[in-house]
């Protein structure tokens, strides 16, 4: 490992607190065909942004003209040892606390003005979650984990509860290499899904994920809809709490923005939702704003 790239896994893991950094090439051809496939056959339902960003994850020099590197890096968020999380209201556990997003950006602002400290004529291009990244495909390709039949990227002993950030830079380094893991015969979750998402070969119907139904849909749920949702009104993690590799003995965050003394926890208070929306309504898209705001 050349010094550079040892001094950036180091302060990406001992001075911000990621919990893993890996290194692979920007560049992706095969691990896109799923993707592709979802965009031929129409599959993205509302999430239509999805379809403009495919021509900068196929040709990441659309986003920073002159990249080699993509710095893969991840943080867990899970935020309390409970597995099975009961009530009527649940809030994913993604969505708990500050807004992932700002918070993973400014770590990646952190490692960029390393990376600048080491080596000016540097060029950075950073994402979580809403840049056109594919961060799930440069994860596996990096070696952070393998994939799990429910779609997540799961790193043994941390399991499946962590965000991907990603930084493209034009600085050359070694590729690191993908992590061999499988599920092995385990298909919990494939049967736990109250919506029959998840395929026996490990690939997701999106629009029949509640994650979609509840935040990234237009319309809101249909009350027949609801009656599978086993109180789910904002995401699911039925998929990943039924996971072996998120519990018993999986670490908590360590970053307080995503502990429950953050923000709302999994039971959505009464007192976050405003008297005008009923009390039974159901979160979806525009009430995301919402629960940000509460936050604040
Ligand atoms: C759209 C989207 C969704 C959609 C679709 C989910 C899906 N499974 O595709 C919906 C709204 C349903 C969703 C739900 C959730 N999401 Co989401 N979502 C995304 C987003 C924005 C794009 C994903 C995408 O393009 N899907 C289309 C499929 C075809 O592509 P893909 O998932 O990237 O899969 C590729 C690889 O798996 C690759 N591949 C397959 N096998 C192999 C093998 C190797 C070796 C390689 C290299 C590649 C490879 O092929 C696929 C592409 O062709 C990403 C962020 C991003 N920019 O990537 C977050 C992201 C995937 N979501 C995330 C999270 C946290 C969630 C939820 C947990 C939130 C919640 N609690 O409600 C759920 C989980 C549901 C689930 N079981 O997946 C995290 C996942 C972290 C992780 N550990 O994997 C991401 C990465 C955001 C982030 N930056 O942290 N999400
Ligand atoms: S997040 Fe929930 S609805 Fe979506 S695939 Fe997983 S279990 Fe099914
Ligand atoms: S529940 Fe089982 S099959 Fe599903 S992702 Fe976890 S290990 Fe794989």
């Amino acid at each position: 490992m050349s010094r550079l790239k040892q001094a950036i896994f180091e302060h990406a893991t001992q001075v911000l607190g990621f919990e893993d950094c890996r290194f692979t090439s920007p560049f992706l051809t095969q691990e896109l065909d799923e993707y592709r496939d979802w965009v031929a056959q129409d599959k993205m339902g509302d999430m239509g942004y999805l379809v403009r960003h495919l021509p900068f994850k196929e040709d990441p020099n659309l986003l920073l003209p002159g990249v080699k590197t993509a710095i893969v890096v991840i943080k867990n968020y899970k935020n309390t040892p409970e597995s099975f999380l009961t009530g009527d209201r649940k809030v994913s556990r993604y969505a708990v606390g500050r807004d992932y997003h700002g918070v993973i950006m400014d770590a990646l602002i952190g490692l960029e003005a390393f990376i600048l400290s080491q080596e000016p004529r540097a060029q950075c291009y950073m994402g979580i979650d809403s840049r056109p990244i594919a961060e799930r495909s440069l994860a596996l390709k990096s070696g952070i984990g393998f994939r799990g039949k429910n779609t997540m990227v799961i790193k043994p002993k941390l399991g499946s509860y962590f965000f991907i950030g990603v930084l493209l830079t034009t600085v050359a380094f070694d590729s690191d290499l993908p992590f061999k893991g499988t599920c092995g015969t385990c298909r919990r979750c494939i049967e736990a899904c109250p919506t029959g998402a998840l395929s026996e070969e490990g690939q997701m119907d999106a629009q029949a994920c509640i994650a979609y139904r509840t935040i990234e849909r237009k319309t809101p749920p249909t009350p027949e809809e609801r009656t599978q949702f086993q109180g789910w009104v904002f995401g699911c993690d039925i998929c990943q709490e039924v996971c072996p590799f998120n519990h018993p003995n999986t670490p908590l965050s360590n970053w307080e923005a995503w502990l429950p003394s953050a923000g709302v926890g999994f039971q959505l208070d009464p007192a976050l939702i405003p008297d005008q929306i009923p009390k039974d309504t159901v979160l979806y898209r525009s009430r995301k704003r919402l629960l940000c705001n509460s936050l604040e």
